[in-house]
């Protein structure tokens, strides 16, 4: 601003009406000499005054050495600031010593004392977030989290299973670096024309091979791979589709991988996704009975079953197989919603006589009766009993009505569907309205690691029993790969017309890279420490190199007899859920994924054990 604008107030009243410029030269040079002696004087007297600096920060800056004074008390403006100064250092001193103290006092503290502390520390912060309702972005509830022990696991310490297992790594990178490279975001990978492959079980959510290897990545210790799938599913997993799901589908491989990569990661994107889409499938539960729809729209809500079961009815594999999942849904949501839902299915089956015990694979969800009586252990009916005994040991053996249905299931499956081939190969049948068609599919041969895994929950008398007819199943299913030409198992074989554990009609004879046989293969393993069953698992993993690899990632084959593998170009995302973590845990310690602590969903997916003594929460200082 030019001096000359601020003149006319230092001018006399008769030079009102004069303009600045009629004052003389001299006149200017004088006032602009005491003008600047003024401003002089009053810079020195800021600056060369006692406590002049004070003075400055309070006016100019807020400081902190004012606002330590001003919490000094009442009478600190009255005091004088050598009063205040001492004051300040002797409460650093006062704050020093407490703490010092305090330190003196936790070194004197045994180990459980400082745990203990901690963790009241903690729940105290839990409750004061709580009683402020507290909730996060997405209106989940505040959820402490633990992870449950085992989730990596060490080197074997035998050169062979240690080198064994280093393999099945080695197939897993194959499978994900090709669908990475080729079919990044699809749901699965066709592996020879290195596309994408989507079936319709999913509508248009994508990346079902993402979301079904999390755990596999994590657990092998695939962290970069991890870190990359974490980041697609932040940024790419839409739920918003106007498109119809398999509820079923879609519950053990997103819900039941997204549940699972939280439990295994803590990462909160996947407790808000898994519970996210949860929501989602809730619409499919609105009929008569509350037995879900299979197929549902999730952008409308629109359920229906499948065209070809029974009279409109649904499935009791698909129904049967939400419960575990759901019930973590609703740990974690807050939300006891899910529960509900499939604690209802239970009153419904409970409700209604069994044929023989026997639970029809056909439910009408409007009446609520029974559709054609088929019953099965492999498609169609398989994970209804695989759940029932998950839920009770989920539950850590408090679900006594789980516990009652598996045991009381498996005794009427054992009387009307087990028999024995004249061969002496243990097989689980298929009914048909009381008639047996001596059929066994792939699926029906997980049913060994069930029976394995249910066998010490049995009456006394039974345990024994139990782990027998598993190991006999587990013996026939790895006949049914040893008597191909590829050695690898078809998709159903039979026990008729002259042939043991054999495919004989064409469209059973192809592998889709199902894990069930390996599965049993594990299971078997870990209780039995027989060394058959990690023999067993090498010749398939020798068999998927030499058959189903090719150069962009593994392939199912079209008939396991002919001697040459025909490719049917797709991998699917249950090879890397659940075939390669089967396999690899077969190759590792009991400790990986310890049965105490975890169990998996019928997709592979592991799940924590909900410790009734909340005993689920052991590392809390690590
Ligand atoms: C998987 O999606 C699940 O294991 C399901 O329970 C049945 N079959 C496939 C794999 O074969």
């Amino acid at each position: 601003m030019p001096v000359a604008t601020l003149l006319p107030f230092t001018a006399t009243p008769s030079r009102k009406s004069a303009s600045p410029t009629s004052f003389r030269l001299t006149e200017k040079f004088i006032l602009l000499l005491v003008f600047s002696a003024f401003i002089t004087l009053c810079f020195g007297a800021i600056f060369f005054l006692p406590d002049s600096s004070k003075l400055l920060s309070g006016v100019f800056f807020h400081s902190s050495a004012v606002e330590t004074n001003t919490r000094t008390g009442p009478d600190s403006s009255d005091s004088g600031s050598a009063g205040n100064d001492e004051r300040v250092l002797a409460k650093i001193k006062k704050d020093h010593e407490k703490a010092l103290l305090e330190a003196k006092d936790t070194l004197q503290k045994r180990p459980d004392e400082i745990k203990q502390d901690i963790i009241n520390e903690k729940e105290k912060v839990v409750k004061e977030s709580v009683s402020q309702g507290g909730k996060d972005g997405n209106n989940l509830p505040f959820v402490e989290y633990h992870r449950p022990p085992g989730a990596t696991g060490h080197e074997p310490l035998d050169s062979e299973t240690r080198e064994r297992r280093a393999v099945v790594k080695k197939m897993m990178k194959h499978a994900w670096d090709s669908y990475r490279r080729w079919a990044w975001g699809s749901n699965e990978l066709r592996p020879v024309s290195k596309q994408g492959h989507s079936s319709n079980l999913f509508g248009s959510i994508k990346g079902a091979t993402i979301v079904d290897a999390l755990d596999t990545l994590y657990i092998m210790e695939m962290f970069e791979e991890f870190d990359a799938a974490t980041d697609w599913v932040e940024k790419n997993l839409d739920f918003n589709v106007n498109a119809e799901v398999s509820v079923f589908e879609v519950n053990i491989r997103f819900v039941g991988g997204l549940l699972s990569a939280y439990y295994l990661s803590g990462k909160e994107v996947f407790r808000r996704k898994a519970v996210e889409l949860g929501e989602k499938l809730l619409p499919a539960f609105k009929t008569p009975t509350g037995i879900p729809w299979a197929l549902l729209n999730l952008k409308s809500g629109i359920g229906r079953n499948w065209p070809w079961a029974s009279g409109g009815s649904s499935i009791l594999a698909e129904y049967g197989t939400l419960h575990i999942e759901f019930m973590h849904l609703s740990k974690l949501s807050g939300n006891p919603e899910f529960a509900q839902k499939v604690m209802n299915i239970r009153k419904v089956l409970n409700r209604l006589d069994k044929p023989q015990g026997l639970y029809p694979n056909y439910l009408n969800p409007n009446s609520g009766q029974w559709g054609q009586h088929h019953v099965s252990v492999g498609g169609l009916g398989d994970s209804f009993y695989e759940y029932l005994l998950k839920a009770w040991l989920m539950s850590d053996k408090t679900d006594e009505e789980g516990k009652k249905m598996y045991y009381d299931a498996l005794q009427a499956i054992e009387t009307n569907l087990m028999r024995k081939s004249s061969g002496g190969l243990t097989y689980i049948a298929e009914w048909k309205g009381g008639l047996l068609e001596h059929k066994m599919g792939h699926l029906t041969c997980f049913a060994g690691g069930m029976i394995a895994l249910g066998a010490d929950g049995a009456p006394s008398d039974k345990t024994g029993h139990q782990m027998e007819m598993a190991a006999e199943i587990a013996r026939t299913c790895h006949e049914s790969y040893a008597r191909t030409a590829l050695k690898l198992g078809p998709e159903a074989f039979r026990f008729d017309g002259g042939v043991e554990a054999i495919a004989t009609r064409q469209n059973e004879k192809y592998f889709i890279l199902r894990p069930e046989v390996i599965e049993t293969y594990m299971y078997m393993w870990r209780f039995t420490h027989d060394p058959k069953y990690r023999e067993w698992g090498w010749e398939a993993v020798q068999a998927l190199e030499q058959h189903c690899k090719v150069e962009a990632g593994y392939s199912g084959v079209r008939d396991v007899y002919a001697s040459t593998p025909n490719h049917d170009d797709v991998q699917q995302s249950f090879y890397l859920a659940e075939t390669l973590k089967y396999l690899y845990l077969l190759f590792s310690d009991d400790d990986h994924l310890p049965f105490d602590h975890w169990v998996f969903n019928t997709e592979a997916h592991p799940l924590p054990v909900i410790k009734k003594d909340k005993t689920d929460r052991p590392n809390e200082v690590e």
